[in-house]
Formats: structure tokens, C-alpha cells, sequence
């Protein structure tokens, strides 16, 4: 059986959800969806210039702004052909407190706080969405239980379909697939330019926006203000969303990320392990493992499962209705 929240070596967490409690059968992995269309044309700005001077299929545009139904990047915006925008944040490169100290109020012990040094690198703004999700793969989101507009974050998808997005965005856009798997493992480039899973160490600074407290904006006292928790465990108030809410319904961290605590549980390009315990550079997490990290905490979880330093995990074949991803690029793609 497998349980709500699965916390990375600790206790199950105290409400499973309900969906989870579904044989792992039930959610048994499909074929992956078919990419429809080929590779996205190449756009290239060049702004050496007075004025940027814009390439698309290898002819010069006059007007300075890239074909609206071009795939490209602009700006740390991702250009999803003629659907939506995919806003991304620009995260420098920095050293950070990875963990939690001894006395957070339910933290877990293999929170252990240690020092990382991240590149700098981009992270989506929020979930990645369901029109998103149809714009880039040429196809419907999984089916959701109620809430399910295109504003609202996919899930039900596995970690394996969650790469699938991130190479075929890459492609769409012109850029290499970062992860590919070899010899039946994945494995990622780190110098690799396209579109990817974030790692668990890039979740974590970007959730924290440079605090220090259990979430970014405080403590549990402003949680229901904040985030899109359970409404019945851990908390006595509603946060006015019993099931996933649209993207940002709720305020963005300080660097301008939404629904970094809550709503839908996101799937992170790690597999699960220890902590090491002295400085590590931009960790990509064990070589193997048996589980795929998940951070964040959803709208069926207690207020402890969305802190910022909380560690989740499950088996990456697993589709569930709270479990969805953002997407990540290594800088220095401007
Ligand atoms: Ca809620
Ligand atoms: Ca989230």
C-alpha cells in the first residue's frame, strides 16, 4: 500500500491521502503520450546591436519581437508556441543552509542542514499547468477528480512522463534533452542548456527565498494565508481551496514563486538518500535508488509536510491527483 506522504526515511504522515491508499496497479504507467510535431524552429536574438535582431527559420525578422507561435526563450519566459507563457525565475548563483536546524517544530531528522552551493539557474514560477502541459505534449492532461481548468496544476502523472515534458520542451525550443537514460538508468548533462526537472537542493533555495523559518513567509501561523494545505489536519482554519487551486491563488515567496508550499506535491529530478554533511556543489542526489524526491507538500497534507526543508518520496511509476512538477534550465540562458 502505498502511503499520502512517504517521508523520506521517517514516519508515514498521519492523514494518508486517499487516493494514495489505490493499489499502485490502478495507476499503472501508460504508454507515453505522443509528441505531436517535430523539433521547435530555432529563434536567436542577438542583442549586440542597438536594436536585438531576431532570427527565426533562418530569416531576419524586421519588427525586433520573435513570431508569436514560435516555440522560444524569451527573457526567462518560455514561449509555448501560439498557448501560454511559462514564466521562469532567474536564481543567482549562491551558497545556502540545506535542512533544518534541531529545533523546527516538526521537522524530520534527515533534515540534516548542511552547506550547498548552487549555479545560478531558472526555475518555473508555478506548477507546471494543464494547458501548459497540452500546449508542449499535443495532448490532454490526465483526467483530474473535480477541479480542472487549464490554470490548474497537471498531475497524475508519473516522474518518467514528468521528463517526458521537460526533453520535449527542449526540443520544441531548439535545445538539447537534458536527461536521457542509459543502459536503463537516467542520467542528466549538467552542462546541458534545455529544459529539466529541478533538483532537490534548487527546490529547497528557491522555497526559501533566503529565509531561514519553516516556509518562506513565516511560520504556521500564516500558513492558511499563504498556501493551499488540508484543510482539516494540523490546521484550524481553511485556506478556501478542499482541492488543488489554479496557479498562484496565493501570494508569490520573495523571489517571485508561487505555490511553492502546497497545492500540488512536485516531482524532483532526485532520487531519494541521504544528506551529505559537509559542502556540496550543485547536488544532483544519489546515483540510484528505489524512490524519486517529491517537495512542497499538497492540499491534502498537514502544515509539517509543507515546510521548505520537508523531504518526500515515492516510487517515480506512481500517478497521483497531487503530485505534479515545475521545470527548471540551467543558467546562464537569458
Ligand atoms: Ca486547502
Ligand atoms: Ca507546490
Amino acid at each position: 500500500m502505498l502511503l499520502g506522504i512517504v517521508a523520506c526515511g521517517a514516519e508515514p504522515a498521519a492523514a494518508p491521502a486517499p487516493e494514495d491508499s489505490a493499489p499502485a496497479a490502478e495507476e499503472a504507467p501508460a504508454e507515453l503520450p505522443k509528441v505531436a510535431g517535430k523539433r521547435g524552429p530555432k529563434v536567436t536574438v542577438d542583442r549586440s546591436g542597438p536594436e536585438p535582431v531576431v532570427t527565426a527559420f533562418g530569416i531576419q525578422l524586421n519588427d525586433g519581437e520573435p513570431p508569436p507561435d514560435a516555440w522560444h526563450w524569451h527573457e526567462g519566459d518560455v514561449m509555448l508556441g501560439g498557448g501560454p507563457r511559462m514564466p521562469m525565475v532567474h536564481v543567482p548563483a549562491a551558497t545556502f543552509t540545506m535542512g533544518s536546524g534541531p529545533f523546527e517544530e516538526g521537522r524530520d531528522a534527515d533534515e540534516v542542514a548542511h552547506e550547498v552551493t548552487l549555479s545560478e539557474y531558472w526555475i518555473g514560477a508555478t506548477e507546471v499547468t494543464r494547458g501548459q502541459w497540452r500546449a508542449v505534449m499535443g495532448s490532454d492532461a490526465p483526467d483530474c477528480y473535480s477541479a480542472c481548468s487549464d490554470e490548474h496544476p497537471v498531475t497524475r502523472v508519473s516522474w518518467d512522463e514528468a521528463v517526458a515534458f521537460t526533453n520535449t520542451l527542449s526540443l520544441r525550443l531548439g535545445l538539447r534533452e537534458c536527461q536521457r537514460q542509459e543502459f536503463g538508468s537516467w542520467v542528466r548533462d549538467p552542462g546541458c542548456d534545455g529544459i529539466r526537472l529541478v533538483t532537490e537542493a534548487e527546490w529547497e533555495h528557491a522555497a526559501r527565498a533566503g529565509t531561514t523559518t519553516p516556509y518562506s513567509f513565516g511560520t504556521r501561523d500564516e500558513l492558511c494565508a499563504n498556501a493551499n494545505g488540508s484543510d482539516w489536519w494540523g490546521r484550524s482554519c481553511s485556506d478556501g481551496h478542499s482541492d488543488l487551486a489554479p496557479v498562484k491563488s496565493f501570494p508569490a515567496n520573495a523571489w517571485g514563486l508561487y505555490e511553492m508550499h502546497g497545492n500540488a506535491r512536485e516531482w524532483i529530478w532526485d532520487w531519494y538518500g541521504s544528506y551529505p554533511t559537509e559542502l556540496v556543489v550543485d547536488p544532483m542526489g544519489p546515483s540510484f535508488g528505489s524512490s524519486r524526491c517529491l517537495r512542497g507538500g499538497s492540499y491534502e497534507n498537514e502544515d509539517r509536510f509543507l515546510r521548505s526543508a520537508f523531504r518526500d518520496s515515492i516510487d517515480p511509476t506512481v500517478r497521483t491527483g497531487n503530485v505534479g512538477f515545475r521545470v527548471a534550465r540551467s543558467a546562464p540562458a537569458r
